[in-house]
């Protein structure tokens, strides 16, 4: 990229004038596209408060800094701070003087809060309550011009509505019916925020997102998941019946949500963002094979390997998101179709394989099941 352009009018219109920006969980999947996207399309600084667990990477980020030379570099700043350490994170809040807050931090895979729920209550919970009294302290001490500014957008999930029937959709007013510790704890997270706007008049911003899926997805998830077990030979776990149905993003469209959302949400307000990207795991992961069929030819096709495995305990049947809120209130809509967003991310994983044995040998997870506590061996390995 020209180094010259690092400037799209529409991202600094939409931050008005709002120059420095603190991402939580910026080391993360969702927020490093956060943060990779403030990085290119404007000229604010990012202060980026991760503690850099299991899943936190900066390749991405060191990816466009070098891409855009030294005068970006000084536009990300790491403060490596866990959210449960009150002190330290209210010492990174005035280190960073935020006029905007992302808070995208979270314990956030489903199947490890089955095995250790500790973790997602500590970080997403507490980790939460923290980072609202650190920026109720900044606020107040904010002027009065920075304080009509400023705002904190929670980046939440669809999986606090629980589980949907055959039909309907997830919208701003579902009741919240979280099902597992993950999503209690992402529940628990957003009443907080709600509370602080309400109690002490906090300007939120909340979102509710269906999955997503993309470049630089840490190797837990369903879709890195079946590709590298794929390109690997091994079996592909598809839990129960397959017919669980998820309603899949790709990330760069919820990084266009998401900096709406925080710069013109109303105060307050919450807004449900997916894209009408609706499939069962069993479509997926064929149609993951059969990119993989065309892309990596092999004697038999890449469906050979997927195997029915034990289901997840309290396995929600579906999610599926209705978006009119945010599509008619702040004009977003999806612009990756499942099908393009797939083939584009199943061909970057195929030419990441090295940042994929980084990350998973770094976090020292190689790829077996997780969240299965309690519930017997998998039929995969008992055959
Ligand atoms: O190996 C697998 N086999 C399988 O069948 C894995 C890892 C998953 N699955 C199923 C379980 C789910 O029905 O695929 C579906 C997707 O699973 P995950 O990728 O673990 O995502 P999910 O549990 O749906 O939660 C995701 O979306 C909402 C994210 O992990 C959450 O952080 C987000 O909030």
């Amino acid at each position: 990229m020209d180094p010259q352009q690092t400037t799209t009018p529409e991202l600094s219109e939409l931050l008005e004038g709002r120059q420095r920006i603190l991402v939580t969980g910026g080391a993360g999947f969702i927020g490093g596209a956060v943060v990779r996207r403030l990085l290119r399309e404007s000229t604010a600084t990012v202060f980026n408060v991760d503690k850099m667990s299991y899943a936190s990477d900066l390749s991405s980020i060191e990816g466009v800094l070098k891409e855009a030379g030294q005068a970006s570099e000084d536009r990300h700043h790491l403060l490596k701070v866990d959210l449960t350490d009150a002190e330290a994170l209210a010492a990174a809040v005035r280190q960073a003087d935020p006029d905007l807050v992302m808070h995208l931090a979270a314990e956030s895979h489903v199947d490890r809060s089955i095995e250790g729920p500790g973790d997602f209550i500590a970080s997403n919970v507490t980790g939460t309550f923290h980072l609202l009294q650190a920026i109720r302290g900044h606020w107040d001490r904010l002027s009065d011009e920075r304080k009509k500014q400023f705002r904190l957008h929670h980046i939440s999930t669809d999986e606090v509505f629980g589980s949907l029937g055959d039909v309907g959709r997830f919208s701003e007013t579902t009741p919240y019916d979280p099902r597992s510790p993950y999503s209690a704890s992402k529940a628990a997270s957003d009443h907080l925020v709600s509370a602080w706007h309400h109690t002490y008049g906090l300007p939120v911003v909340l979102t509710n997102c269906s999955n997503n899926y993309g470049p630089w997805q840490f190797p837990e998830k369903l879709i890195p998941v079946v590709i590298l077990k794929a390109v690997a030979g091994e079996p592909i776990p598809l839990y129960g019946d397959g017919a669980n149905v998820r309603d899949w993003l790709y990330v760069e469209d919820h990084v266009d949500a998401l900096l709406l959302a925080a710069t013109k949400g109303g105060l307050g307000h919450s807004y449900c963002i997916g894209g009408y990207g609706e499939r069962t795991n069993k479509q997926v992961v064929e149609a993951i094979c059969h990119l993989l069929d065309k892309l990596i030819p092999s004697k038999s096709a890449h469906s050979s390997l997927i195997t029915p495995v034990t289901d997840r305990p309290g396995h929600d049947r579906r999610y599926a998101i209705d978006p009119t809120k945010i599509s008619e209130e702040l004009g977003w809509t999806s612009s990756h179709s499942f099908e393009k967003g797939l083939k584009s991310t199943v061909k970057w994983f195929l030419k990441n394989h090295s940042w994929c044995k980084k990350v998973r040998e770094r976090a020292n997870y190689q790829g077996s099941r997780l969240g299965i506590a309690g519930h017997g061996l998998l039929q995969a390995q008992n055959s």
